[in-house]
């Protein structure tokens, strides 16, 4: 089936951000429609018919007042509702002890953990139901973190490192698309983020990463060699 509305959420924080999503939708989309009625009902009154002439007008001067401290409200309205939602998923994390590290490049996601020297590309284990503190960070040009399903986006930028977290409560597979524009590669960059059940993520991080399992990851190390050999 088309799913046209939005994914599903699994974040503990998903549900603030819908909330405010949808009543901005529904006052866009009623202005949206009262615009255009008001729009359609005026080209049909006010078209040109034979012997009427145009009349010149100032305007109204309340009716612009009204027009524009309305909208002004109505903004001022939306971003108090959003500082709560924003303060506490945006500028605060909650305390936790899982730590992932990624940087983005073009065009891959890396991912570390914290005490390991492993870094794996386009794909991150986490547990489910356990705030994960992201530290994002960029390696070249402005990428952008994106998992629908989270609700999550955060620009990774060059230069600095950016702490964000989530948590989920389904475990799953979900795709971890790049969302800014980042180069002729940007539509291939995408990841997939792995939610595991405790057990699950037990086996996993003993398998992956321990120091026995340091020799088997390899993997990204072939990349910045073809990077070179393409330079040359
Ligand atoms: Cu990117």
């Amino acid at each position: 089936m088309l799913d046209w509305w939005l994914p599903p959420n699994v974040s503990t924080y998903g549900q603030e951000i819908d909330w405010l999503f949808h009543l901005i939708y529904y006052i866009t989309g009623v202005t949206f429609v009262l615009v255009f009625a008001a729009m359609l009902v005026f080209l049909i009154v006010y078209r040109d018919r034979p012997g009427r002439t145009a009349r010149y007008t100032h305007g109204s001067t309340p009716l612009e007042i009204a027009w524009t401290v309305v909208p002004a409200l109505i903004l001022v309205i939306l971003t108090m509702l959003s500082v709560p939602a924003w303060s506490r998923i945006k500028m605060h994390v909650p305390p936790t002890d899982i730590d992932v590290n990624v940087t983005a490049k073009q065009f891959n996601w890396q991912v570390n953990y914290p005490g390991t020297d492993t870094v794996f590309l386009d794909e991150m284990h986490v547990p489910v139901n356990k705030v994960i503190r992201v530290h994002l960070r960029s390696q070249d040009v402005i990428h952008s973190f994106f998992v629908p399903q989270f609700r999550m986006k955060q620009d990774a930028v060059p230069g600095r490192e950016i702490i964000q977290w989530f948590e989920v409560v389904t475990p799953g597979k979900y795709e971890w698309p790049c969302a800014e524009l980042c180069g002729f590669g940007h539509s291939g960059m995408r990841g997939w983020i792995y939610v595991h059940t405790p057990e699950e993520y037990a086996k996993w991080a003993a398998e992956n990463l321990t120091a026995a399992a340091k020799p088997a990851a390899a993997k990204p190390e072939a990349e910045p060699k073809k990077e070179e050999k393409a330079k040359n």
